[in-house]
């Protein structure tokens, strides 16, 4: 592990301690919980038990009887408002109470307000709910039978399917199959997981009935989009709308959407003319919250007899539960599945994807995924070595032979993607040469002399982060630009105002670092302001990893801005032609003459006085910039993973992870490397031991962190970092995203390293002791399905 002098604080970008860290550490964090509003109620959530049924009637004179409740909402009482169903961000609609049935198990059915959050929830039992059950859609694979009931009657539909969606060149790409040498194919599932932040989610409403205004404190990455969605909801103007996020205990994915409970919250708000807190429990957050993944993918991947890949041709069922929810790039209705041709120089590549709804939970995409890049990769990494496997061919060798060059970019895939930059060869010789591969092979080949069972597992994947260029995406008919303000003081100490929202990514100080680079003041001295809308340009936030690739670009630019006004200012000081200046380590100098120069400080205090400036220049140096990105950027990794598998239990050890990233110019090293050790860290989760699995009644199985299991310390080595730098072209300071890089690269990498171990060709994700211990049998289960 790399360890980073973080002494002293540097000027610009390097390694320096994160300044929200002090904050945190003493325990002077404010998340939504520490809110406590002047007469704030609380309220809870009354769930459905089935999975599928039909509501025959609600009663809740009882719970409205109860001394401490205020108010109990209903599917009905929503329905008067014309707020029984709210629209969902991928052009669905979802329930907010459940008004003719239920539809998944743990959606919400009554809203009910009280004086604490004892009395909200004692009074949950007091309603009564008469149910009749049908039978339920849980095994994607049979929801398009004909014989399947039928979940969304309430769109009129006649069946449970959703979309069709292709790319690539169907006719190509049959072609090229035709053509080739070898063809390997592979069923794959990548289980249904979940982000599980530390924090759950929930909102407090407050609607000022005097005023008109409301105010919402809610656990939200993307604060302006959650505006303009109550805007468009509720029929409040926006300008009387205040979204303000408070610090966030971990988002990854599932602080996108936008979640029942929070309009709940207003409309509980707007009946009790009080502020409500609703906040929601582990199993409410596990069993009603956006899920991820759930695809189920057959993968063929053709070749040479030299070991040349050729194409890819893929079919994905994807499961979205009961609504099509959580964020979806709008045109995109698979994500930003289709880069599935990776990191690979392929002739063509096609795929088609169908959606299919389940009486199961909604969402679908969001857990440090980049919107089903995450799918894309494991499918990829899977069947490259699938390949290499049944052709006996080097994992790593083929993916060095196949890898894009460094001298193709920009790369225009197979698909219509143009990756900026790169050098992919050189990031797997890297991560190779971290990790001693050649010695490491040898090792493998005593071990397997000895009976003992130890596997190495490659993976290379192509992330594509920053949403996004216009022609590609947008959200709910928004485009995808994001703004920054910046405000600098007489004194040179400045205000960053962003739309981005940070979550744990050290927004404070990374950002406040650009702006340092840019300026040469101090990042101590910079305040990044987020989270509240009141105070920050619009912008839609923070997800896909585009923080850095959008917001990191507009401060950038904003700073610039500033440095322009600041040379012209510098000019009047100094008495000579802007162009007479030189910016140098945060000072301008007159060229020629170092001795005369000002300080950024200087300058600042010198636009805020009495300094004659030129005709026509504004005083003050404060800029705003909106940002729209022309392409996503692509960071790239390569991954070595070592394991131990248990020959008798099955139980596997990850023993070493070598993992090499490129996310061009590094802001602060120190937390690049803290997103890469989260990330593996998630990428272990997944491959060994998440997945929300149901049972044939579409009953939850993973309600709770005992079924549900994450990752801790223990299951994670000691990291061996590397890196490759190739900077963005089309970005500003040549920086990518990073943020979900290792959760996207690391699953296939601890994958293929077991089955490699075990030398079993395919097994489904999560490689627990009884999936290991059955694939070694020849028998690995289906691991969403509590019965197979
Ligand atoms: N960074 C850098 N140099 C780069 C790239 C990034 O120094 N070349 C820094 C950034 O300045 C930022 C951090 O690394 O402080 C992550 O930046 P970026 O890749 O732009 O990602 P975002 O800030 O947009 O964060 C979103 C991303 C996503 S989508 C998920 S999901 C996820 C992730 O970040 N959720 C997280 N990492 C998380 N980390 C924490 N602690 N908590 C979460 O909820
Ligand atoms: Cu896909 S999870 Mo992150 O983009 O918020």
């Amino acid at each position: 592990m790399t360890t980073h002098a973080a002494a002293s604080t540097p000027l610009g970008f390097g390694s320096m301690r994160r300044k929200e860290d002090a904050r945190f550490l003493r325990g002077a964090g404010r998340y939504l919980d520490d809110i406590v509003l002047p007469g704030m109620l609380h309220a809870a959530i009354l769930r459905s038990p089935y999975a599928h049924a039909r509501i025959v009637s609600v009663d809740t004179s009882a719970a409205e009887a109860h001394p401490k409740v205020e108010a109990v909402i209903t599917g009905e009482t929503l329905a008067g408002l014309g707020l029984a169903w709210m629209p969902t961000l991928s052009h669905d609609v979802q329930a907010v109470l459940a008004t003719d049935k239920v539809r998944f198990q743990g959606q919400e059915v009554a809203f009910v307000v009280a004086e604490d959050r004892y009395a909200a929830r004692d009074a949950l039992g007091l309603i009564e709910v008469e149910y009749e059950p049908l039978p339920a859609v849980v095994d994607a694979t049979h929801a398009l039978d004909p014989d399947a009931p039928v979940i969304r009657d309430d769109l009129h539909r006649t069946d449970n399917h959703i979309f069709d969606w292709e790319a690539g060149d169907a006719a190509a790409t049959d072609e090229v199959f035709s053509r080739a040498d070898v063809v390997a194919e592979c069923d794959l599932l990548y289980p249904r997981s979940h982000p599980a932040p530390m924090e759950t989610c929930g909102s407090i409403a407050s609607m000022d009935p005097v005023s008109g205004k409301l105010t919402v404190h809610t656990t939200t990455q993307a604060p302006h989009a959650h505006r303009t969605v109550y805007a468009l909801v509720a029929g409040i103007p926006e300008h009387k709308i205040q979204v303000i996020a408070p610090d966030i205990g971990g988002g990854f994915g599932n602080k996108v959407g936008i979640y029942p409970g929070y309009v709940c919250a207003v409309v509980g708000s707007i009946v009790t003319g009080r502020p409500v807190k609703w906040v929601e429990d582990r199993s409410e957050n596990l069993m009603s919250t956006s899920f991820a993944r759930d695809y189920h993918m057959h993968g063929e991947i053709a070749a040479t007899k030299d070991g040349t890949l050729l194409g890819v041709r893929v079919k994905v069922l994807a499961d979205h539960g009961a609504f099509n929810g959580t964020a979806q790039p709008s045109k995109l209705p698979a994500g930003l599945f289709h880069v599935f041709s990776g990191s690979y120089d392929l002739r063509a590549a096609h795929c088609s994807v169908t959606g299919v709804y389940t009486n199961k939970c909604p969402g679908g995409v969001a857990y440090a995924c980049s919107f089903r890049i995450t799918e894309a990769v494991y499918l990829i990494e899977r069947l490259v070595d699938v390949l290499a496997r049944d052709q006996g061919w080097d994992p790593a060798e083929l993916r060095m032979k196949n890898l894009i060059r460094p001298e193709q970019f920009p790369y225009r895939t197979a698909l219509g993607w143009e990756y900026d930059s790169g050098n992919y060869p050189k990031t797997l010789r890297t991560a190779l040469d971290l990790a001693g591969y050649a010695e490491l092979r040898r090792e493998q080949a005593e071990k397997r002399a000895r009976g003992e069972l130890m596997g190495i597992g490659v993976s290379f994947f192509t992330e594509a982060v920053g949403a996004g260029p216009r022609k590609h995406m947008d959200i709910l008919g928004l485009g995808m630009a994001d703004g920054a303000e910046l405000r600098v003081h007489p004194t040179g100490k400045a205000v960053l105002r962003l739309s981005c929202m940070t979550q744990g990514q050290g927004h404070q100080t990374t950002f406040a670092q650009i702006v340092a680079e840019e300026l040469g003041i101090s990042p101590d001295d910079v305040e990044v302001v987020q989270g509240d809308t009141d105070q920050t340009p619009f912008g839609l936030g923070t997800y896909g990893s585009r923080s850095t690739p959008v917001s990191g670009a507009a401060t950038a630019l904003v700073a610039r801005k500033v440095r322009e006004r600041a040379r012209i200012v510098a000019s009047a000081m100094l008495e000579v032609a802007p162009s007479d200046l030189e910016f140098v380590k945060g000072r301008f100098e007159v060229r020629g003459d170092p001795a005369a120069s000002a300080s950024m400080a200087e300058i600042a205090m010198a636009a805020h006085s009495a300094l004659e400036l030129p005709e026509g220049v504004e005083g003050h140096l404060d800029a705003t910039c909106v940002y729209n990105p022309p392409n996503l950027t692509y960071p790239c990794g390569a991954y070595v993973c070592v394991v131990d598998v248990d020959p008798g239990t099955g139980q596997v050890t990850v023993r070493r992870f070598v993992a090499v990233d490129d996310c061009g110019v590094r802001i602060n090293p120190m937390v690049v490397e803290g997103q890469i050790h989260g990330g593996l860290a998630d990428g272990i989760g997944m491959a060994l031991m998440e997945a929300l699995a149901f049972d044939p009644d579409g009953n939850h199985l993973g309600a709770s962190f005992m079924d549900y299991l994450l990752p801790t310390a223990l299951e994670c080595p000691s990291w061996e970092l590397g890196e490759t730098v190739t900077p963005s072209p089309h970005h500003p300071i040549g920086a990518k995203g990073v943020g979900e890089s290792a959760t996207v690269g690391s699953p296939p990498a601890v994958v293929n390293a077991v089955l490699d171990a075990i030398g079993v060709r395919h097994a489904d994700m999560p490689l627990t002791p009884a999936q290991v211990w059955r694939a070694m049998q020849g028998r690995p289960l289906r691991t969403d399905l509590s019965v197979t």
